[in-house]
């Protein structure tokens, strides 16, 4: 891998996967987002793995998509590079995966960032869309997530202003889970991807499809989704573990079966 770095146990059941393109702000190219996809597969079947931490650097989670390597493409060259199919497989990751953001989350940073489950943030992150400012326009989810996430007006503001937001913003409008102080915020995704680590890694990923699946159907259909994958952890050992530990009043052991 040329421009991400993964270590899939830097703590215990919890993968870094970190962006390595500190020259160019971790600018998104396709390499980069195809080495992302990859990773993020391999993560997923990976079974010590149960939660995962995507960070860039200090100064850049990422700076957007390459803009050097999109300025002379056509419509039709972006049709058959269909970089969407990069982007919807790293959609599909089904373990926890986090975002750990300091510096610039612009563009396709801030789209890569809303893709993952929570953000945390250092005090320096700065959250955009500035796509407006190049003539083009959020392309992997920047009108959606971030209009669910923080609502119409505030997303039209930075949609079509590419105005950009601070970390204490991005909090306070729900974008994100944490704001901390810049040497902490790698320490702080940590912790909470090991807090999720030590739930039943198949009650995450089923209650992780559950939460998804509000954003894309309505509420009956979606207590419905809700309902089966409740069924489902029944069918767990984790489900026996979890409940007989309570009731013999100590720590359960999940074992991921
Ligand atoms: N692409 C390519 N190179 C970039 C880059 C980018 N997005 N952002 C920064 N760089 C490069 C700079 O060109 C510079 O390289 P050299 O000139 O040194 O060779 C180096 O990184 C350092 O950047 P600066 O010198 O500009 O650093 P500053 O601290 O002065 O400024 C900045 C930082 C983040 C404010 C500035 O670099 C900037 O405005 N960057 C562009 C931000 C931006 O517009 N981002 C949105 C890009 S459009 C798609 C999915 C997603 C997308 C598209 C399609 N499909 C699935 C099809 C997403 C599109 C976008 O993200």
């Amino acid at each position: 891998m040329d421009f991400i770095n993964v270590t899939p146990n830097y703590q215990p059941h919890v993968a870094l996967i970190a962006l390595n393109r500190p020259k160019e702000l971790n600018a998104l190219n396709l390499q980069l987002m195809q080495e992302l996809k990859l990773a993020l597969q391999a993560l997923d079947n990976d079974d010590t793995v149960r939660a995962i931490v995507l960070t860039g650097n200090e100064k850049a989670f990422a700076a957007g998509a390459d803009i050097k390597q999109m300025a002379d493409k056509t419509a039709v060259d972006m049709l058959k590079i269909d970089q969407f199919s990069t982007w919807d497989q790293i959609r599909k990751t089904r373990k926890p995966l986090i975002a750990a953001v300091s510096g610039f989350a612009l563009g396709g940073g801030c789209e890569l960032a809303m893709t993952c489950d929570m953000i945390v943030a250092s005090e320096t992150a700065m959250f955009g869309q500035p796509e407006i400012k190049i003539g083009v326009m959020p392309g992997a989810g920047g009108t959606q997530r971030l209009t669910k996430a923080i609502g119409k007006a505030r997303a039209m503001e930075m949609v079509l202003t590419g105005k950009f937001i601070d970390a204490h913003e991005a909090l306070s409008f729900g974008l994100i889970n944490k704001v901390v102080p810049v040497e902490m915020y790698l320490a702080e995704a940590l912790n909470l991807a090991t807090q999720i680590a030590q739930m039943s890694p198949i009650a995450a990923m089923l209650a992780k499809e559950a939460i998804n699946r509000s954003f894309e159907t309505h509420l009956d259909e979606g207590l419905h989704f809700e309902r089966k994958n409740f069924y489902l952890t029944f069918s767990s050992e984790d489900q026996t573990e979890g409940m007989q530990a309570f009731v013999e009043k100590r720590k359960p052991n999940y074992q991921g079966k």
